[in-house]
């Protein structure tokens, strides 16, 4: 986990609320310019399904497959996409969903069994950040939380300022043999 979440960090750190390293490699922070299309591309070489689930956004879901298939068969016209705010990949299948990045805010993207998000199956969708800075004040309440909780409520992931990221945890990393 981020020392500091990820809102905090963006709404404390000015201009550098675009640079993803801010949020923390742990994070996978991948930033999205405002109404800026998003195409994601989930490959599941895994023998079990994961249940992916998107905050904040519903998705188009707009191909899906086998890995072993030939990519031309679409399983799902992308003319009347089904829209989702999640969708299973089964074990040696695909999936290619769109969105589009008009809910300002910190999103999260995850396997939807947490016990896979502690492994790293998880990714932050960092969408608009500036009309995120621009329109967002954390109520009281939230900052008092965070003191209870020894939480800072400003900085980088790292409870610093700027881009000061030394000695940053680092991790997960891929799989080897796949
Ligand atoms: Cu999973």
């Amino acid at each position: 986990m981020p020392l500091v979440p990820s809102l905090t960090t963006a709404l404390t750190t000015g201009y550098q609320a675009y640079y993803s390293d801010v949020y923390g490699f742990k994070s996978y922070p991948i930033i999205v310019d405002n109404l800026e299309g998003v195409e994601v591309a989930i490959f599941n070489k895994d023998v079990n399904s994961h249940p992916f689930h998107m905050h904040g956004n519903n998705f188009f879901v707009c191909v899906r497959g086998s890995l072993d298939q030939d990519p031309t068969k679409r399983l799902i016209s992308t003319e009347y996409p089904i829209r989702r705010d999640t969708i299973t990949v089964p074990p040696k299948e695909y999936a290619v969903i769109r969105f589009r990045g008009d809910n300002p805010g910190i999103w999260l993207f995850h396997c939807h069994m947490e016990f896979h998000v502690e492994q790293g199956l998880a990714l932050t969708f960092v969408v608009a950040p500036y009309m995120l800075i621009a329109n967002t004040t954390l109520p009281e309440q939230y900052k008092r939380n965070c003191d209870l909780m020894g939480i800072p409520n400003s900085g980088n992931a790292m409870g610093r300022v700027g881009l000061d990221m030394a000695d940053e945890p680092r991790g997960p990393f891929p799989l080897s043999g796949f």
